[in-house]
């Protein structure tokens, strides 16, 4: 927006900002920063404007309850937008065609929907093309409120698409019942593992002073039909729930209600002895259960609606249970039933493994876990990572999916890049995600997906959810680029609903966030789709896994050994040596595979069967070993390293060509981030060739190019002040 002084005689200036204001609005392409993510509301082709005026110029919605009034507001702002003109609001639908939301309490004229409406729950929606009272009407109907809003959401989302309106008839239920985003935000402001700036959570001037970003992160959440949010970081300062920040935790609590998203905190195993005094955190002890009845009741008196906690416990030196010879479940039951009573949940995490055990660390969570199926409370979910080791680039789905029938086991995805090249590599996560969705864990035979476990379908629990490590910070474009937002929007959109198809919500999230244009959304998608493989390409191939730097994991270090535990360190899982390389997880070595179920543990035994994606995570080969290209692992390993640079410069070539079809700033800003991508794509390949090589002492296959550097370059590389290392 143009903001001019007007001086006496500056005529000049003012008839200049004219004809700017004149050109920003006949461009096809207005300079945006990406602050308004996908809810941009650009306008639409001047084709298309009289055809959605008439579906939703005249508007019926009722504005008596908060969340009534923000999905009128969002209504509002969003025609208003796409339309150029303001809709009109109106009492009732009589009169011309109209565009009626609410419920059958809010909206009478959609009493004939109640029964149809029962089938939606709490926050499913009908929109529909119908007839009300004879006239033809356009309804955004729900049983509750927040329905309507979720209902709004879409509806605008078809619009921005450029999708026609007529017939239309969709009903949506979410799948997943918890759909939340996991802050690892320190109260200090420092986001563990962030690279989107600060935390979007100002502490120190809450509650006095509401940001109207905590407003608009609101609404950015319920467009995608994310229902909660763990302010904090599960590497928990005890002091999240003293008195003080419970009431700062309040305060955002209040401004998400009406957007139909519950505060959750992560809470400190110990904060009986922290905050408390106690001299234990014993979960048998009765003072220690007395002090977090007590605890609850304070938060509920605050926070009403408050959902419940996250625990890490036991878990790279956070307290827990085990502490006082307890177990999880011990552990979490105590939180649970100090909760129970006002309805709140324990998400308790099962990202666990000691670094006393000399067990396979991908066999350590479920070894913890299993055993303790059908001993936790109701109201306990077990959160489990997507993959056994922690977020890699590509991992098989962790195999306590599946393995705990009488636990609801909610899925812990990692929405910020810390393994994937942090915020400036363009990586479309959402490949990943249906990837470890549409997983079948063949628990209950075939079709038994990690979609079915997670949404609690397959074992008919009625508790079920997803959680994303959230990519948010306080940077302009939220999530520190313009593509990680894309991360957030697909994981929202996968959790109300697992099965949908990573692609459809590329096209979605496209065409809202640059353009409709079929000429825009088709490259965009393409290269978006296959970005994910090319990251596994050039950092980690065929199975490889946690070859990253130590400790902010910036860059390869597929040389790190030493220091405090072996499973800290690269070399202990690619077990490469002038022979072979790669991690035996077979039954003849770590077993790992048998933790699957008997379909899934042959394959993955299998050296013929197990996919060459996950060849080098399960098996220890020979560098001679043949792969299904017919290309020994050596030179299929260079291969790939070679081609995920290739991808990430197609991709630098295909937004080269979108140049003037995407407003010039954000063009820029993703151009700029490619190039830092294509640089690092190489020094990844480059560090990794070398390494290898000073390992087998094989000739580089033919064609390849040899590494600009010596090793001892790559591996005298040092980043102090890389962001988002855990402190
Ligand atoms: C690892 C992160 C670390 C987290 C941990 C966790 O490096 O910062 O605390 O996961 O999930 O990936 O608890």
């Amino acid at each position: 927006m143009l903001t001019l002084t007007r001086r006496r005689g500056d005529v000049g200036r003012v008839f200049l900002a004219g004809i700017l204001a004149l050109l920003c609005c006949i461009s096809p392409a207005r300079a945006e920063d990406g602050h308004d993510l996908w809810l941009r509301y650009a306008p639409v082709g001047p084709s298309k404007v009289e055809g959605y005026r008439s579906a939703l110029g005249n508007v019926v919605a009722p504005d008596r309850t908060p969340t009534q009034r923000v999905a009128r507001e969002e209504l509002r702002r969003g025609v208003a937008g796409l339309l150029g003109s303001e809709p009109r609001f109106r009492a009732s639908p009589a009169g011309d065609a109209a565009l009626v939301l609410g419920t059958p309490t809010s909206a009478p004229w959609l009493a004939p929907l109640v029964h149809e409406l029962e089938g939606l729950g709490d926050e499913g929606y009908l929109l529909r093309r119908t007839r009300l009272d004879g006239r033809d009407a356009l309804v955004v109907a729900a049983r509750r409120d927040i329905g309507v809003l979720y209902g709004v959401f879409h509806l605008l989302r078809l619009v921005q698409a450029g999708a026609s309106l007529d017939g239309l008839d969709v009903s949506e239920v979410p799948r997943v019942k918890l759909r939340l985003l996991n802050h690892w935000d320190n109260l200090d402001g420092y986001v563990e593992r962030g690279y989107a700036g600060a935390s979007l959570w100002d502490w120190h001037t809450l509650p006095g002073w509401e940001d109207p970003r905590y407003t608009d992160y609101a609404r950015a959440n319920a467009s995608i039909g994310i229902n909660g949010t763990v302010l904090n970081n599960v590497n928990a300062d005890a002091l999240s729930l003293s008195p003080a920040y419970l009431r700062k935790a309040a305060a955002l609590a209040d401004v998400f209600r009406p957007y139909g998203i519950r505060v959750y905190l992560s809470a400190r195993f110990s904060a009986p002895m922290e905050l408390g005094g106690l001299d234990t955190a014993d979960p048998l002890n009765p003072d220690v259960r007395q002090w977090w009845r007590t605890k609850a009741e304070e938060i509920y008196a605050l926070i009403p609606d408050f959902g419940g906690f996250l625990v890490k416990a036991n878990s790279e030196g956070q307290p827990g249970p085990q502490d006082y010879g307890r177990t999880h479940a011990d552990g979490a039951n105590l939180l649970a039933d100090a909760l129970a009573p006002h309805g709140g949940v324990v998400m308790w995490r099962a990202f666990v493994y000691a670094h006393d055990v000399p067990e396979d660390r991908a066999k350590q969570a479920y070894n913890e876990f299993v055993g303790l199926d059908g001993a936790f409370r109701d109201n306990v979910v077990v959160q489990v990572k997507n993959g056994p080791i922690d977020f890699q680039p590509r991992e098989p789905f962790h195999p306590l999916f599946g393995a705990m029938p009488r636990t609801p086991l909610m899925m812990e995805f990692q929405i910020t890049k810390e393994y994937l090249g942090f915020a400036t590599h363009l990586v479309y996560l959402g490949p990943l995600y249906e990837e470890v969705l549409r997983a079948d864990t063949h628990a209950r035979g075939p079709g038994s997906t990690v979609a079915r476990v997670v949404d609690g379908s397959l074992e008919s629990h009625a508790l079920s959810g997803i959680a994303g490590v959230a990519n948010i910070g306080d940077d302009r474009t939220w999530s520190g680029s313009h593509f990680d937002q894309a991360n957030w929007y697909a994981f929202g959109r996968l959790a109300w609903n697992p099965n949908q198809s990573a692609r459809d919500i590329a096209v979605d999230w496209v065409a809202m966030t640059f353009s409709p244009a079929p000429d825009v959304v088709a490259p965009i998608v393409a290269m978006m789709m296959g970005s994910r493989e090319a990251a596994v390409d050039y950092m980690t191939p065929l199975g490889l896994h946690h070859l990253m730097a130590r400790g902010h994991h910036y860059g390869p270090g597929p040389w790190v050994v030493g220091g405090p535990r072996a499973d800290w360190t690269s070399v202990y899982y690619h077990r490469a040596d002038r022979d072979g390389i790669g991690f035996d997880r077979g039954t003849r070595g770590s077993d790992a595979v048998s933790q699957y179920a008997p379909a899934v543990a042959r394959t993955l035994d299998d050296l013929a069967q197990v996919p060459d994606t996950l060849l080098l995570w399960f098996h220890h080969v020979p560098w001679q070993h043949r792969l299904h290209s017919g290309r020994p692992l050596w030179g299929e390993l260079v291969h790939r390293y070679t081609r995920g640079v290739a991808y990430v410069e197609r991709m630098q070539a295909t937004w080269e060509g979108l140049r003037g079809k995407i407003d010039a700033p954000r063009h820029a800003h993703v151009a700029a981030f490619l190039r830092i991508q294509r640089d690092e794509a190489h020094w990844w390949r480059d560090a990794s060739v070398a390494y290898f090589q000073s390992i087998n002492g094989l000739p580089l296959p033919a064609g390849e190019a040899p590494p600009p550097h010596p090793l001892a370059y790559y591996q005298s590389l040092q980043f102090p002040y890389a962001p988002g290392d855990g402190r």
